[in-house]
């Protein structure tokens, strides 16, 4: 057999596979990374969080996670869980730097690849089948140059969709390799706990249990329309999820749609009534988001504030500005009418601001020419903010003090 006819054999196997997605995700990645730098912490149960004591955990090491301690958890209780248990103050600059590391090693392997979060990404490799034959051998390859260069370990999913390449993913943690062929995604779906998926919550996860769903298989056997009136159009797409459909393609940096909102949280080390502080603090998010929205090139009339009070209630307002804004001044001065009109002068342990509505600032071109690397590593981070809301308080109270 000649070389063109094992190409042609190749092809015909993708071709029947269709498409071949890999999604790589650091495991516990900030933890590990301190692991790495500091080989007393290797092996043992390490946390990465903001200052002590008030603070949440951002990452925990698989060790600890064996005490039950899991991101998002107080400190306090992670403590409480794990008598020995290492806290570490993150600085975010290492995991950056660690991210833009590991997203180079992966654009070696293909140029079409979503950054879709701090420490995790999406890879096409579909139009590789000449490169990179197996998609397995690719991910076993990656896993190893990663481990070699930076010396962290990684869990990649193989699929025919994003949905299943990231279901892979997680389902082999920590140091994973999870390969699910087109063949094979009933079976692997049939197997895979309802819980398990996107937006299921235990109470969301109860309302389906009761309808007789267990798994993301019965999720699919479910009828598609009935789903959809219980559960709106998240019915609809747990529905297609259940049968393992994700068209959504791999969308490479700065190619994506705009950003609908911008925005940075802020946790007082100490919960403040201060007024002076309060507004201080206000000035700063809004310079913060300002010069996002500019570098940007962006503009929104909308700004919202969020306040989470001592006793954790929280409010959140907005009110909409005649012109667009993408000053840190005219956000402020928006937002110091927000916090007038809300009138509460309970202690505050949390504050929150961002820009929506957002458009084009006219006959203006990027600061950045899309991808950079800084213009990259802000698109990726501001994807996390999407996904997880919160996120930026993490880094908000990593870095932020009162001044
Ligand atoms: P994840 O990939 O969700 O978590 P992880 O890498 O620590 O652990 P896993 O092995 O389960 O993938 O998030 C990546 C990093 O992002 C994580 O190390 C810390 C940070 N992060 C936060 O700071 N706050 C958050 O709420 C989440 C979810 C992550
Ligand atoms: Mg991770």
């Amino acid at each position: 057999m000649g070389r063109g006819d094992i190409s042609s054999v190749r092809k015909l196997k993708m071709r029947d596979e269709g498409r071949v997605i890999l999604h790589v995700d650091m495991d516990a990645f900030f933890a590990s990374v301190e692991q790495r730098r500091n080989p007393r912490l290797r092996g043992r149960p390490v946390v990465v969080c903001g200052k002590p004591p008030r603070t949440v955990v951002a990452s925990a090491s698989y060790e600890a996670r064996a005490f039950g301690v899991c991101a998002d958890m107080p400190l306090f209780e992670a403590r409480r869980r794990c008598p020995g248990l290492q806290c570490v103050e993150g600085d975010l600059h290492r995991y950056i730097a660690a991210s833009l590391r590991t997203m180079k090693i992966l654009r070696k392997y293909s140029p079409h690849i979503e950054v879709a979060s701090i420490d995790e990404a999406f890879l096409d490799m579909t139009h590789f089948y000449l490169l990179f034959p197996s998609p397995g051998g690719v991910a076993e390859d990656i896993k190893q140059r990663i481990f070699d260069e930076l010396g962290l370990t990684c869990s990649v999913g193989v699929g025919p969709n994003k949905l299943i390449a990231k279901l892979a993913s997680s389902g082999g943690k920590p140091d994973g390799l999870v390969v699910i062929r087109a063949a094979e995604v009933p079976h692997f779906l049939d197997n895979l706990p309802i819980g398990q998926l996107w937006g299921i919550g235990p109470k969301r996860e109860a309302t389906l249990r009761s309808l007789g769903i267990q798994s993301c298989g019965d999720l699919g056997r479910f009828p598609g329309n009935l789903l959809k009136k219980k559960m709106g159009l998240l019915g609809e797409r747990l529905h297609q999820m259940g049968l393992g459909i994700d068209e959504t393609p791999v969308i490479p940096l700065g190619q994506g749609p705009d950003p609908k909102s911008f925005g940075h949280f802020v946790t007082f080390p100490e919960d403040t009534a201060n007024s002076r502080v309060i507004s201080g603090f206000l000035l700063r998010l809004s310079e913060q988001v300002g010069r996002r929205l500019r570098k940007n090139c962006l503009q929104g009339k909308r700004v919202t504030l969020r306040i989470r009070f001592s006793d954790f209630s929280a409010v959140t307002r907005q009110k909409v500005s005649g012109d667009p804004l993408n000053s840190g001044k005219g956000i402020y001065q928006l937002a110091m009418r927000i916090w007038h009109s809300i009138g509460d002068k309970r202690p505050v342990r949390l504050l929150g601001l961002a820009v929506s509505n957002l458009e084009r600032t006219p006959n203006q071109v990027p600061l950045f020419s899309w991808p950079t690397k800084v213009g990259g590593l802000l698109e990726a981070m501001d994807r996390v903010n999407d996904k997880y809301g919160e996120f930026t308080l993490t880094w908000g109270s990593l870095h932020l003090s009162p001044r």
